[in-house]
């Protein structure tokens, strides 16, 4: 064991640098041979790729069990606070490879699998990604567990198991997005463990009675078991295996035997179905639309049983333990506002279950959780229906109740005025503002770059920052280099090894600063030049494995890979696609002056978001048009490959030339995508908006391709009235690419096809694409200038992955181990 302190790190880390039990090829393929006989029970003759890769899998997870067990004892009874981060999305990505990493056995998986006659690229693909999670937010989780058991910061994930992840995503032959269910557990799983035993009872609906000495009792109708899936989280090189800990609804009456002698087959399983359908589905993302029962139930359904399963974790057997604790022992981060229900969860156990009055119940609460903030779209801040709450939950919306009065007159004492306080109201008497409750209930409010944080102070929650300045924090967001660079972009890491002398980077990404010199090597960048060369060969080789399509790894790979969102402006690429399918078509620009570009989409569209879907369909009959037309052939290429995922992000992230990051200024709230990419050498081109504020700052303004207006500008022209009919009068290119749209260039002459989209691109245009599309083009001139000249665009990519360091999300835990959460790593 290593132990040290990196420079620059303001938590101590320990590096394991060979693991704990290290075995050969040879013994990894027998510990394979044994699990594939006595679990999988196939002779290594019978076994398909898919029967190796679960006996592999569980011959990993069997590696980690020590670690997993020790850290689980050390967190219960160490002295170091625990964090829970509740979120009701982990979009893990596939497990195997980055399990196999940081069990440091990549080598002897490897070896063994060849060993026993099959494929590594075979077992590897048998693996289904799960997805548990519509985008940034539920990648972001992933990215902060992994980034806590590597820093060995004793940490549980808290979630729901979702029996269907994110839909899948096809495409058909008129270009339309269909959804098809991921049943991601059709095969055997063997990553997540089903603990029948430290199962919870989560409770709802009935009334709430008032006992004879003042205290409630709630009476619930209906209850669920919840039953806890463990997912083991390996540290990078840091001995620690923490735990990602989902729940999985099950019903207490299988089966009413009952209604079955009576022959009603259907009734008879009816509780089974409402009790499982709990944790059936993934919500998709529909951040512009109320929620519905099942995700309050949800949502109550997770958090009830976390909060409920700490307790037990940290004050084993014990009946009455000492909860005025429980903020030693364990913090809690609520990502979102999903898990909010949380606050009055926690004063509901601590009151009703526990005897503890409100004051102390107050006290315990606030001091245990913490809120981060995603989003800057109001409309994406949940606000529940009161009598919705009151019918599921009727307990918990008398305590909300009593909070907003306790909120209205700390207010009041504070001296704010009437209005005001109407207008931080957490219950309206109609309605339950999620967002303000955890604000109010919690220590700490966070936004996830540092824009964002500025106008969810300046504008967002304006009255609370105002009340409160001192709960308010920014904590830039993260990624994970382990499975961003390390996993996904193994050919850079080793140039950035071989170029740094050390593969500590892994562990302290700052250290890439280190390589800012060597972007004055113009034999090095020729090596980074060819690393990327070798990306978009693989990729090509992907694609057309994956997807059948005929890729061009000579021409610019140019990527925007995203949820469809308006605020995110697919818009503004795909028209500037047109614009140049159209001057290239017309001669308008020489054929030897076009920089031969292939253009990637990929992003998945809410299933009742219509412009999205419709943006989508636009898309895929661009694509269609373009990538048939001979006039263009070898100088413009569209592809959209469907279902974007993990896997997918994987892939084609390290391929990418170029990185579009072209939201509305005031719109993303963070990105995390840019860093994936910034870290992976594209250059990306952006607003100023979210994290690309701060990765520009870091990179160097020469280094990215900053265009479009300000936050300040865009509210300005808010204000004055926007008028998007003017640009599209203004701009030649502007109105012939949206007439190109109009008048059936990609729908086989029918006019009406995208008639919504164009109609509310030149009447409504609520994010401005319109007003940003001249900058946009005119910035493309510079996009190819510089990429002719190959050593120096290489150059500057080299230098966006020299300071993209600050972007690990081992950074961002730091911040919130200082800033919000107060906790350290485990001492070894
Ligand atoms: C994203 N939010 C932000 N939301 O858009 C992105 N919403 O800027 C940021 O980088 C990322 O969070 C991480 O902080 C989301 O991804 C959702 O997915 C979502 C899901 C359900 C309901 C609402």
């Amino acid at each position: 064991i290593n132990t040290g302190t990196y420079p620059g790190r303001k938590v101590r880390m320990t590096e394991i640098t060979a693991p704990k039990s290290p075995v050969t090829a040879e013994q990894f393929a027998d510990e394979i041979r044994e699990q594939l006989k006595y679990t999988q029970n196939v002779t290594t003759e019978q076994a398909t790729p898919a029967d190796v890769y679960v006996a592999a899998s569980k011959a990993v997870r069997n590696h980690l069990a020590d670690s997993w067990f020790k850290t689980q004892a050390d967190t219960v009874n160490g002295n170091t606070k625990a964090v829970g981060y509740l979120s009701a999305e982990f979009l893990m990505g596939k497990q195997l490879r980055n399990a196999l990493l940081n069990a440091g056995l990549t080598e002897q998986f490897d070896k063994a699998v060849e060993a026993l006659g099959f494929k590594v690229q075979d077992v590897v693909d048998a693996e289904y990604e799960p997805g548990l999670g519509n985008g940034g937010l539920g990648r972001l989780a992933a990215c902060f567990i992994d980034s806590l058991a590597s820093l060995g910061v004793p940490a549980f994930g808290y979630g729901i198991q979702y029996k269907y992840g994110i839909f899948k995503q096809e495409f058909d032959k008129d270009g339309k997005q269909v959804e098809t269910p991921d049943y991601w557990l059709a095969n055997e799983e063997p990553w997540g463990h089903i603990d029948y035993n430290r199962d919870q009872k989560v409770s709802f609906g009935g009334k709430v009675v008032e006992n004879a000495d003042g205290t409630k009792t709630w009476q619930p109708a209906w209850s669920v078991r919840a039953v806890p899936v463990d997912y083991l989280v390996p540290g990078y090189k840091s001995g620690r295996v923490n735990t990602l800990r989902l729940w999985s609804a099950k019903s207490y009456d299988e089966f009413d035997l009952l209604a079955f002698n009576r022959s009603e087959y259907m009734e008879a399983v009816t509780p089974q179905v409402k009790a499982e359908n709990i944790s059936k589905i993934l919500y998709p993302e529909d951040s512009t639309k109320v929620g519905k029962e099942l995700r309050l139930e949800q949502q109550y359904f997770f958090v009830s049983a976390s909060l409920h399963d700490a307790i037990r974790v940290f004050y084993p057997g014990q009946d009455k333990p000492d909860l005025t604790t429980f903020p030693n022992k364990i913090v809690f981060q609520l990502n979102d506002t999903h898990p909010v229900i949380g606050i009055p969860e926690l004063m509901r156990i601590l009151i009703d279950e526990y005897g503890y009055d409100w004051d102390t119940a107050w006290s315990i609460t606030t001091k245990t959780f913490n809120y981060t903030c995603h989003t800057l779209l109001p409309e994406a801040l949940e606000v529940w229906p009161a009598s919705l709450i009151g019918e599921l939950l009727p307990r918990h919306l008398e305590i909300i109740e009593k909070i907003n009065a306790q909120f209205e007159d700390e207010l009041k004492s504070k001296g704010v005025d009437k209005n005001t306080i109407k207008d931080m109201a957490i219950y309206t008497g109609d309605a339950v503002r999620m967002a303000y409750l955890a604000t109010y209930g919690g220590s700490h409010v966070n936004g996830v770059a540092e824009l964002h944080s500025q106008l969810l102070k300046d504008v967002t929650l304006k009255n609370f920052s105002d009340v409160y300045p001192d709960k308010f924090t920014n904590v830039t967001n993260g990624v994970t280099p382990r499975r961003f660079v390390k996993l996904a972009n193994p050919r850079l890491s080793d140039l950035i090894t071989e170029g740094l002398g050390t593969d500590k980077w892994l562990s302290d990404l700052e250290m890439l600063k280190g390589l800012e010199p060597l972007a004055k090597d113009d034999e090095f960048v020729k090596k980074f030049a060819a690393v990327k060369k070798a990306n978009k060969v693989d990729f090509a080789a992907y694609a057309k494995r994956e997807y059948g399509f005929e890729l061009d790894p000579n021409t610019m790979f140019n990527t925007m890979v995203k949820r469809l969102h308006e605020y995110k402006r697919q818009s503004l690429k795909i028209l500037s696609v047109i614009s140049t399918y159209a001057d290239i078509k017309s001669g308008k620009v020489k054929a030897e002056d076009v920089t031969p570009r292939t253009v990637f989409f990929g992003a998945k569209a809410a299933p009742g978001y219509y412009l999205a879907k419709m943006t989508i369909q636009l898309i895929n009959n661009v694509s269609r048009v373009v990538n048939n037309d001979p006039d263009v052939k070898g100088k413009l290429a569209v592809y959209f490959p469907w279902n974007y995922n993990v896997r997918l992000a994987q892939h084609l992230i390290p391929a990418t030339d170029l990185d579009e990051q072209i939201s509305q200024a005031g719109k993303e709230a963070s990105g995390t995508g840019n860093m994936k990419f910034a870290l992976n050498g594209a250059m990306t081109v952006g607003t100023l908006d979210g994290a690309n504020v701060e990765i520009r700052e870091r990179v160097g303004a020469e280094n990215f391709f900053l265009f479009g207006m300000t936050v300040d500008e865009v509210e300005k022209k808010y204000a004055e009235g926007y008028n998007p009919a003017s640009y599209y009068e203004a701009d030649p290119r502007l109105k012939h690419a949206i007439d190109m749209v109009a008048d059936g260039t990609f729908s086989n002459g029918d006019r009406n096809a995208y008639s919504p989209l164009v109609a509310d691109w030149l009447t409504k245009d609520w994010f401005m694409t319109l007003a940003d599309f001249s900058a946009y083009m005119d910035i493309q001139s510079e996009i190819e200038a510089l990429y002719a000249d190959e050593l120096e665009w290489n150059r500057k990519a080299l230098l966006n992955v020299a300071n993209s360091g600050y972007f690990s999300s081992d950074r961002s835990m730091e911040d919130y181990l200082e800033r919000i959460w107060h906790t350290a790593p485990l001492a070894d």
